[in-house]
């Protein structure tokens, strides 16, 4: 019984990603669904790439969080059009509040949308959003067996970003066997090391973005 309910939910919010995807491909836009554990650094590389793509392309933001509008405030500083979601205890962001926030974003004027997940390693990973890429970070002082412990987020990630590499000094942190064991997991994922505090690696991280984004464009003219 309960295994049934849990495939319900689930199948559910499928076909709501599927409805929000349509929709962003219809607008253009570009969505990357940014997960990562409390505290890794998913608003530091968003307010990162906003700063160094804003003379480029035009983006958007949508926050979930359990509670708050910090993250929301953050972004707003930055002039970007931004919406909070406040999950009220769930531990994800689900298709349905995605929706919910898209009606309430300026779709036509935006090429790039970022979607922060609740801080979280693993429910995120079980919901799709619609987004167009899925987007992993681990800071440094997590450390480097997370991915052996938590292996779902790691295996479905388009990119792993690798943050806080200015703490490296400080840690046993094994960046050869992490990209080793990310490979042995996740042959496709794009692997990138930066630190939001010195900005190292930012622009491989930002150039990746650009050319997925421009990736996405071609594919959606050939099929049209
Ligand atoms: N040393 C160092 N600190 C960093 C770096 N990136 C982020 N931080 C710090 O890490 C803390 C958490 O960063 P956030 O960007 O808020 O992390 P988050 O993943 O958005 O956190 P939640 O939204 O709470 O899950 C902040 O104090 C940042 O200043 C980095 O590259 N190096
Ligand atoms: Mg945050």
């Amino acid at each position: 019984m309960e295994i049934k309910v849990l495939k319900d939910i689930l199948s559910a919010n499928d076909q709501i990603a599927q409805k929000n995807r349509a929709l962003l491909e219809n607008k253009q836009v570009f969505t990357i669904n940014i997960m990562s554990s409390p505290g890794a650094g998913k608003t530091s590389l968003i307010l990162e790439t906003i700063r160094k793509l804003k003379n480029k392309v035009s983006m958007g933001v949508i926050e979930g969080d359990i509670s708050s509008t910090i993250d929301a405030e953050k972004v707003k500083r930055e002039k970007v059009p931004v919406l909070q979601i406040n999950t009220g205890g769930e531990c994800h962001l689900e298709a349905v509040m995605v929706n919910r926030a898209l009606d309430n974003l300026p779709l036509d004027d935006i090429g790039l949308l970022f979607i922060e997940n609740v801080g979280n390693l693993v429910c995120p990973g079980e919901f799709k959003l619609g987004e167009d890429r899925k987007v992993l970070i681990l800071s440094v002082p997590e450390g480097d067996d997370k991915i052996y412990k938590y292996p779902l987020l790691f295996h479905l990630a388009d990119a792993v970003v690798i943050n806080k590499i200015d703490l490296l000094p400080y840690t046993k942190f094994d960046l050869e066997g992490f990209s080793l064991a990310l490979k042995g997991i996740n042959q496709k994922a794009r692997l990138f090391q930066v630190s939001c505090t010195t900005h190292e690696g930012i622009e491989d991280w930002t150039d990746w973005v650009l050319s997925s984004m421009q990736r996405r464009k071609r594919t959606s003219r050939k099929k049209s």
